[in-house]
C-alpha cells in the first residue's frame, strides 16, 4: 500500500507564496535535488488546458491531423510485444478516445511549440543554461540538437485510468511536470534500505527489486520497496531528482506539461542513473536522448560562467567522470550521423577533420584539469554487468526466481551461522558489541563515505579559476 507523500521527510512540499522570488525558490529546489529529494510545489501560475480538440489547437497550437506515437498497452498484448506498446494515430483520433471506454491510451512525448515551461525552471536547469550562455563561444556548437530542445519541454496526454509502470527517466535527467488539467497519482518508489547502499552493487539490486521487469510470484514489484503517492492537480508541479523510480496512475483525462534538466548539484545522481541505464541497456527507462552527452560537455565549458554558486565535491567529480569516460554511461553505441550533422558545423568539418571535435577536445582537457586541480576522485569498481532480463522470457524469469530463492536460502544459512557464532562469543566473553552485517566493499568515489545520495562537501573552485586564467 502506498503511503501519502507527506508521510516521509524524503519528499519535500513547498508553496510558491513562501518564497520572495523565483531565484530564492530555485536555490531551495536545487539544494533538495542535490540530496535526491523530490519536491512538490503548489501555488504556481498555469493556464488550464483540457483534453479537447479545441484546447489543444487553440491554446497549444497543435495540429489535430498530425500523426503521433500513442502508447497502448493493449496493442502490446495483442501482438505479444511488451517492449513496443505503440500505435500511430492522429491527435484527433487520440482525443476522440476520451469518450471511448474501449481504449486506454496516452501520448508521452508531444513537443511543445514554444518550448514553454514555468519560468522558475531556468533557475534549476544548468544544462539548458550552459547551451545558451556558451552560444557563440564554441564555434562547433552553434546548432542545438532538436533532441536537446525537445527534451526540455513536452506535453503528456492521457485517457482516464492509464497506468505507467515503475521506471526511472532516461539519461539521468531530472524531470519537472505540471498538471494542466485532470489529476495524477504520482507514486515515488524507494527501496526501504536505499539509504544504506554502500556499494553500487547494493544500489543496483535495490532498484532492480522494484523494476517492472521483475515479475515474481508475489506480484509485479519487489516486496522490499516503499511507495509514496502524490495527488497532483491542476497547477501543481512535481520536480524529480535524477534516477528516482516512479509509477503514475491517471484517473481522469489529463493534460500535463513537463521537461528534463541537468543540474551541477545533482550530477552524482545523474551519474548513477546513467551507469545503471548503461548496464541494463536502458531497459528500466522509457526514452533515450542521444544528445545528453553534448549537454554535459557544455556544462563543463560553462562552469566558469557560473557565479555565486557553491560546487560540491562528489557531484563535480561525477560530471567530470561522465565526460571523461563516456562509454560507461552511453547506451547508444554510436551517435547517429544525423545527430552529428545537426550539431557540428559543416564548414568546419570540411576545413579540418579535427576542427569538428574542438569543443569535445577542449572539454576533455578542462575536465582533466578540474579533476587534477581540485583533486577529485574518479575511481569506481562496480562489478560485472548484470544479465538483462526480458519481459515474457519465461526461462529468464524462472532462472531469476531460482536465483532469488537460492540467495534467500544462503542468507538464512549465513544468518543462522552468524547467530551461532554470536552465541558462542557471548558465552566465551562478556563483550556485547553487536555483530555488524558483513558487506562486500568495493572502492567507489560515490559510495565510499556511505552516503551515495550526498553531493559531497563544498569544494572551493578558486584554484581552478586562477589556473584557467593562466592558460
Ligand atoms: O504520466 C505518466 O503516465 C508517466 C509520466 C512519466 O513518468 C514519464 O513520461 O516519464
Ligand atoms: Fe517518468
Amino acid at each position: 500500500m502506498a503511503k501519502p507523500s507527506t508521510a516521509t521527510p524524503w519528499i519535500v512540499h513547498l508553496n510558491r507564496s513562501d518564497f520572495s522570488s523565483e531565484f530564492e525558490l530555485g536555490q531551495r529546489i536545487r539544494s533538495e535535488l542535490a540530496h535526491g529529494r523530490p519536491v512538490i510545489l503548489k501555488g504556481c501560475a498555469y493556464e488550464r488546458v483540457d483534453l479537447t480538440a479545441k484546447d489543444l489547437a487553440e491554446k497549444l497550437c497543435l495540429s489535430m491531423g498530425q500523426l503521433h506515437c500513442v502508447h497502448d498497452p493493449d496493442s502490446a498484448k495483442r501482438v505479444n510485444n511488451y517492449s513496443y506498446p505503440h500505435v500511430s494515430m492522429t491527435l484527433d483520433e487520440f482525443v476522440s478516445g476520451v469518450s471511448d471506454n474501449g481504449r486506454i491510451q496516452c501520448i508521452l512525448d508531444c513537443p511543445t511549440l514554444d518550448g514553454s515551461r514555468p519560468s522558475l525552471i531556468k533557475h534549476i536547469d544548468d544544462g539548458g543554461t550552459a547551451w545558451m550562455r556558451m552560444h557563440g563561444e564554441c564555434s562547433d556548437r552553434q546548432l542545438i540538437p532538436l533532441d536537446v530542445q525537445k527534451s526540455s519541454s513536452w506535453l503528456l496526454f492521457h485517457h482516464a485510468t492509464y497506468h505507467t509502470f515503475a521506471h526511472h527517466d532516461a539519461d539521468g535527467f531530472g524531470t519537472w511536470t505540471q498538471v494542466l488539467s485532470g489529476y495524477k497519482l504520482w507514486v515515488f518508489v524507494r527501496h526501504r534500505d536505499m539509504d544504506k547502499c554502500k556499494t553500487f552493487a547494493r544500489y543496483q539490486s535495490a532498484v532492480l527489486n522494484y523494476a517492472n521487469t521483475e515479475r515474481m510470484s508475489r506480484g509485479f514489484y519487489g516486496p522490499e520497496s516503499n511507495r509514496f503517492v502524490v495527488t497532483a492537480g491542476p497547477g501543481d508541479i512535481i520536480i524529480q531528482p535524477p534516477g528516482v523510480f516512479h509509477e503514475v496512475y491517471t484517473p481522469v483525462p489529463s493534460v500535463t506539461q513537463g521537461g528534463h534538466f541537468y543540474s551541477y548539484d545533482a550530477a552524482h545522481l545523474t551519474e548513477i542513473a546513467r551507469a545503471l541505464s548503461r548496464r541494463t541497456n536502458g531497459f528500466l527507462t522509457n526514452q533515450s536522448h542521444d544528445s545528453s552527452r553534448f549537454t554535459l560537455e557544455m556544462m563543463i565549458v560553462a562552469l566558469y560562467r557560473v557565479e555565486d554558486r557553491e560546487f560540491r565535491r562528489k557531484s563535480l567529480a561525477a560530471l567530470c567522470r561522465m565526460v571523461l569516460q563516456p562509454s560507461d554511461y552511453t547506451t547508444a553505441a554510436k551517435l547517429s550521423p544525423d545527430l552529428l550533422l545537426s550539431i557540428e558545423d559543416r564548414k568546419a568539418r570540411k576545413v579540418s577533420e579535427k576542427g569538428i571535435w574542438a569543443t569535445r577536445l577542449a572539454v576533455k582537457g578542462l575536465a582533466r584539469m578540474i579533476v587534477e586541480v581540485l583533486q577529485l576522485r574518479q575511481d569506481t569498481s562496480r562489478g560485472k554487468l548484470p544479465r538483462v532480463m526480458l519481459v515474457g522470457d519465461k526461462k529468464a524469469e524462472a532462472e531469476a526466481e531460482a536465483e532469488v530463492k537460492a540467495k534467500a536460502k544462503a542468507k538464512a544459512k549465513a544468518k543462522a551461522k552468524a547467530k551461532a557464532k554470536a552465541k558462542a562469543k557471548a558465552n566465551s566473553d562478556d563483550d556485547d558489541e553487536e555483530e555488524e552485517e558483513e558487506e562486500e566493499t568495493l572502492p567507489d568515489y560515490l559510495f565510499d563515505d556511505g552516503r551515495w545520495e550526498h553531493p559531497g562537501e563544498v569544494v572551493d573552485i578558486s584554484p581552478l579559476v586562477s589556473e584557467l586564467a593562466d592558460v
